[in-house]
C-alpha cells in the first residue's frame, strides 16, 4: 500500500521520537551497508532484494539488542519478579515492519532505503512469515508478547524452534494442498542462537526405588534417554518504549555424550539414527487446530520445551545470590497457554521432590503459587487426553507424581463430598473410562492459583459446563481475561492510511498506546466530510486488495462492491458453509430473476484445514468450485464474485482487514472460544454480522446495536434445541430456498463429469444431523443478510457505523487484556528500563 502523505509525516513524528539510539536516516543507512558488506558479503551490484531485507533487518537489530542487554541488565540487577509465559504456539507473521514501527525507525528506513534506490514495500514483502502457530491461540501470544513489551513487564516467552511451521496451502482444482513451510529459507535475521545457554534433559527410562542415608526409599528415574535443547532468542521491542524483551525458542539436538557412547560400543549407524530421531522432536509444528491426536511426538515435543524452560528460568532465579526456593514463587510466574504445556506441572514437582529434596506439600504450594492456566476452548475433541501406557513410556517418573496429585485431590473430594462417587470420577486427573488416560485440563486446574477463560461467555460457559465442580471446590479460581488483539500491528501498521486519519483527527498519536482514545472519533461519526474521508481510505484499500486477488486469484472485482470477509481457521462450527449456503441463495434468486437489485457483493475467504479434517477439506474445494462457476457466469452481471486467497497467514491478514466492507462471525453460539479476528476487522471499520458468540457479545456491548448485525439462536436457545431433539430435516422441508440450495450442493451441477463431489458437506446438513445448527440459523443469517444490503445502499449511515465500530473497540487492546492479567494473575509490576 502506498502511504499517503499524511502517513509519512506521522511515521516522520515517530521516528523522532525514537526510545532507541538512531537518530537518522544517514546512521542507518551506513548500517544497511556495512551488513551489506561485512556479514553477508555481498556487493552493491549483486545483491538481491532479499539481502537488502537482511541487511536493513541486521542494522535495525543492533539497536534493538543493546536495548535488549540494557533491558536484561536492569531486569536481573533489580532481581525483579518475572512472567514467564509458555506456549506451543507462536504465530508472529513478519518482523522487519513491525519492528521499525515498535522503535519509530521506519520513517528514518524508508529515507535510507529511498537513498539506496531500494523499494520499500518490496522489500519488506521479502520475509516469509514466521507462522510458528495454527490460529487464534498461537497469534494471541505473539499480541501478548507486543503488549507485555510496550507495557514495560519483565516477561519471557518459551516456545518451540519449529523448523517447519504450519503448512503452506495451495489449491489445484479446488482442493487444498499442503507443502512444508520453509520459513527459514531467506535467513533469519530476527534470532541469536545460544548455544552456550544449551539444556540437557532426560526422557523415557524407568523408575527404580532406592534407600538414601536415612533408610527413606525414594523413587529414581534412571535409563533415561537424553536430549539437548539449544535456545534461539528473537528479541520483542515495546513500542515506544525502551524495554526489549526476550522469546526463547528451543531447537532439538542429541546428546553428543550419547553419540559416543553408541559409537563405541560399535554402533555408529545406529547412533546417527538416534540423532536423526532427537532432532525431529523441533522439525514440525502440529498443524491441527483443535483435535487432540494423541501422538507420542506431540507429547514429546511438549515436555521437551517444557523441561527446558523451567531449567532455564531456574538458573535466572538462582543466578540472584539473594535467591532461594522460599522467594521463588515471589519472583516467578509461570502462565500455560491452554494445556499443551501442562506436562510443566509434573515436571517443577520432580525437579522439586526429586532433585531438591523438597517435601511434597511445600512443593506443591509453590507449584500452585506459580502456575496460571489459560483455558481457549470447550469444544470437548480439543480436551487433550494422554494414555496412560503411553505417558508411562515416556515420562514414567512424571506419571508417579500425577498419581500423587490425583490421590490427594480425590482425599480432598472426598472431604468435600463423602461417599460422592460421580464427584470424584468429575473430577478425576486419570479417567477411567475406555482407554485410561492423563487429562490435562483437571491437572492445569488443580496446580493453579488462576483459571481463566478468554472472553465473559466462554468463562462462564467454562464454570457451568466444563469445570462446575472444580468452581465448587476452589471458589475464586476462574477469572474471566477478555482477548485483545495490539492495534500497533493491527491499526498501526496495517492500515497506514485510516492511522494517517486517526492521527491528524486526534492531533496526537497517543492511541496507539491508549486506544481507548479512538473515543474520540465518536464525535466525528456524523460529519459528512469525515465520513467521505474514511470510505476514501476504505476504498483505496480496497482498490489494493482488489489487485492482490487479481494476482492471487486470477479474478476481477470491483472495489465498489460490498467486500464480505470470512478469514480464520476452517471448522465445522465457524460454519464458513453457512457462509456458501447464503452465496447459493444469493445465485438463485440472482439466476431466477436477473434484474434483481442486490448490492454487487465480493465473497474473501481466507482459511487452512488441517490436513487429516475431510470436511474442512471438501467445505473449501465447494467454495472453491461453486465461487469460480459464480464468478465465470455472465448471467449475474458481476454482481457476485467469490474468491479464497490461498495461504491464509498473518502477512495475508493484514492486507485483506484494512479491505472489509463486512465481517463474518457466524460460529454456532456457545462454540467460539473468543475469536480475535472479530476484533481485528472492527477495529478497521469493518460492520460485523454475528451470532452471540464469544467475544462478539462484547463487541457489541461497545459498538451499540444500531452498528452490528446480530443473528441466530443464541447459547440458551441452542441448548433447549439440542435438549428438545434437533431435527435439521424439519428446517429443510419447512423451507423452500433452504431446500433447493442444499440439493443443488448434493448435485452434480457445479461438477458436471464428478458425482458427489460435495456430498460430504451436504450429508453433515441432513444425515449427518447438522450438530452447528447450520440449517436451523440459516434464515436468520439470511434474513439479516438483507439487512445488511439496505444498510449498505445508505453510505452515509455505513458510514458512521463503520467509524463508531473504530471508535469504540479500544477495549479490545491487548493491552488492556494483558494489564488485566499483570493485575489480577500474575501480580507483576511494570519496570521502566533507562
Ligand atoms: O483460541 C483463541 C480464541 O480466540 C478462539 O476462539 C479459540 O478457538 C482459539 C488445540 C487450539 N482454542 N483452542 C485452540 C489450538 C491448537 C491446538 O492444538 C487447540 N485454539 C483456540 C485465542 O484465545
Amino acid at each position: 500500500a502506498e502511504k499517503t502523505a499524511a502517513a509519512s509525516t506521522a511515521a516522520a513524528r515517530q521516528g523522532t521520537d525514537s526510545p532507541f539510539d538512531v537518530t537518522d536516516s544517514a546512521q542507518l543507512k551506513e548500517g544497511i551497508l556495512r551488513h551489506l558488506t561485512y556479514t553477508l558479503a555481498r556487493d552493491l551490484k549483486t545483491a538481491q532484494l532479499s539481502d537488502w531485507w537482511i541487511a536493513t533487518s541486521l542494522a535495525v537489530r543492533e539497536h534493538i539488542l543493546a536495548r535488549l542487554i540494557d533491558t536484561q541488565g536492569t531486569h536481573n540487577d533489580n532481581n525483579v519478579r518475572r512472567l514467564y509465559y509458555l506456549s506451543l504456539e507462536y504465530l508472529m507473521g513478519r518482523l522487519t515492519e513491525s519492528n521499525l514501527y515498535n522503535t519509530g525507525l521506519n520513517a528514518a528506513a524508508r529515507d535510507a532505503l529511498a537513498g539506496l534506490g531500494i523499494d520499500y514495500h518490496k522489500l519488506l514483502d521479502q520475509e516469509t512469515d514466521m507462522g510458528l502457530g495454527n490460529g487464534g491461540l498461537g497469534r494471541l501470544a505473539a499480541c501478548f508478547l507486543d503488549s507485555l513489551a510496550t507495557l514495560d513487564y519483565p516477561a519471557i516467552g518459551y516456545g518451540i524452534h519449529y523448523e517447519f511451521g504450519l503448512f503452506r496451502q495451495e489449491f489445484v482444482n479446488g482442493y487444498q494442498v499442503e507443502y512444508p513451510d520453509s520459513w527459514m529459507i531467506n535467513g533469519t535475521p530476527w534470532e541469536v542462537a545460544r548455544p552456550e545457554n544449551r539444556i540437557t534433559i532426560p526422557i523415557y527410562g524407568r523408575v527404580e526405588n532406592v534407600f538414601d542415608d536415612r533408610g527413606n526409599c525414594r523413587p529414581r528415574w534412571v535409563d533415561t534417554k537424553t536430549i539437548v535443547g539449544i535456545p534461539y532468542d528473537i528479541p520483542i521491542a515495546g513500542f515506544g518504549t525502551k524495554t526489549v524483551n526476550l522469546l526463547r525458542l528451543w531447537s532439538s539436538r542429541a546428546a553428543s555424550e550419547f553419540d559416543l557412547q553408541a559409537f563405541n560400543a560399535g554402533g555408529y549407524v545406529e547412533a546417527v539414527r538416534e540423532k536423526a530421531v532427537m532432532e525431529t522432536i523441533s522439525k514440525v509444528l502440529y498443524p491441527n487446530d483443535k483435535t487432540e491426536n494423541g501422538k507420542e511426538l506431540r507429547l514429546i515435543q511438549q515436555y521437551f520445551f517444557v523441561a527446558c524452560s523451567l531449567r532455564d528460568l531456574i538458573r535466572r532465579h538462582f543466578r540472584s545470590p539473594e535467591n532461594s526456593w522460599d522467594n521463588f514463587p515471589a519472583k516467578v510466574a509461570i502462565q500455560l497457554n491452554d494445556t499443551h504445556p501442562a506436562v510443566a506441572v509434573p515436571e517443577l514437582m520432580r525437579v522439586l521432590l526429586d532433585d531438591e529434596n523438597t517435601p511434597w506439600d511445600r512443593a506443591w504450594d509453590i507449584v500452585t503459587k506459580v502456575f496460571g492456566y489459560t483455558n481457549h476452548t470447550l469444544l470437548p475433541e480439543a480436551l487433550e487426553k494422554w494414555s496412560v501406557a503411553l505417558f508411562e513410556r515416556i515420562l514414567p517418573r512424571h506419571l508417579q507424581i500425577i498419581y500423587d496429585i490425583n490421590t490427594r485431590l480425590m482425599q480432598t473430594i472426598e472431604a468435600r463430598w463423602p461417599g460422592d462417587v460421580e464427584k470424584k470420577r468429575a473430577c478425576s486427573i486419570i479417567d477411567e473410562q475406555g482407554v485410561k488416560s492423563v487429562r490435562m485440563a483437571g491437572l492445569s486446574v488443580v496446580a493453579s492459583h488462576a483459571v481463566n477463560g478468554v472472553a465473559a461467555l466462554h468463562t462462564d460457559l467454562l464454570k457451568k459446563h466444563l469445570f462446575p465442580e472444580y468452581d465448587a471446590l476452589f471458589p475464586g479460581r476462574f477469572q474471566n481475561k477478555t482477548n485483545g488483539i495490539t492495534p500497533r500491528r493491527w491499526l498501526l501498521d496495517c492500515n497506514p492510511r485510516l492511522s494517517a486519519l486517526i492521527t491528524a483527527t486526534l492531533g496526537h498519536e497517543k492511541w496507539a498506546r491508549d486506544l481507548d482514545l479512538l473515543r474520540g472519533l465518536e464525535k466525528h461519526a456524523g460529519d459528512a466530510a469525515f465520513q467521505k474521508e474514511f470510505m476514501a481510505i476504505k476504498h483505496a484499500n480496497k482498490v489494493d486488495l482488489a489487485g492482490l486477488i487479481k494476482t492471487e486469484c486470477g479474478v476481477e472485482v470491483s472495489p465498489d462492491a460490498l467486500f464480505d470477509v470470512q478469514i480464520k481457521r476452517l471448522h465445522e462450527y465457524k460454519r464458513q458453509h453457512l457462509n456458501l449456503l447464503h452465496i447459493l441463495a444469493l445465485y438463485r434468486r440472482l439466476l431466477q430473476n436477473p434484474s434483481l437489485d442486490i448490492v454487487p457483493r465480493v465473497f474473501v475467504f481466507g482459511a487452512k484445514a488441517a490436513p487429516g479434517y475431510d470436511l474442512a477439506k471438501n467445505i473449501i474445494r465447494a467454495i472453491n468450485i461453486i465461487g469460480s462457476h459464480i464468478n465465470h457466469d455472465p448471467r449475474i452481471g458481476g454482481k457476485l464474485k467469490v474468491v479464497f486467497l490461498p495461504n491464509y497467514r498473518v502477512s495475508l491478514a493484514e492486507c485483506i482487514i484494512p479491505a472489509a466492507d463486512l465481517s463474518e462471525q457466524i460460529s454456532t453460539a456457545g462454540k467460539e472460544a473468543s475469536g480475535t479476528g472479530n476484533m481485528k476487522l472492527a477495529l478497521n471499520g469493518a460492520l460485523t454480522i454475528g451470532t452471540l458468540d464469544g467475544a462478539n457479545v462484547e463487541i457489541k456491548e461497545e459498538v451499540g446495536d444500531e452498528n452490528i448485525f446480530i443473528f441466530g439462536l443464541t447459547v440458551e436457545e441452542v441448548e433447549a434445541l439440542h435438549a428438545k431433539g434437533y431435527r435439521p430435516r424439519e428446517y429443510y422441508e419447512r423451507d423452500e430456498e433452504l431446500r433447493a440450495i442444499v440439493d443443488w450442493l448434493g448435485s452434480n451441477y457445479f461438477t458436471p463429469s464428478e458425482n458427489g463431489a460435495f456430498a460430504l458437506t451436504q450429508r453433515s446438513l441432513l444425515d449427518g444431523g447438522d450438530p452447528f445448527l447450520v440449517l436451523a440459523d440459516f434464515r436468520a443469517y439470511s434474513d439479516c443478510h438483507a439487512r445488511v444490503d439496505k444498510k449498505y445502499r445508505d453510505q452515509a449511515a455505513w458510514a458512521r457505523s463503520a467509524i463508531l465500530n473504530t471508535a469504540r473497540v479500544g477495549k479490545f487492546s491487548s493491552d488492556r487484556t494483558i494489564r488485566e492479567y499483570a493485575a489480577q494473575i500474575w501480580n507483576l509490576p511494570a519496570v521502566k528500563v533507562d
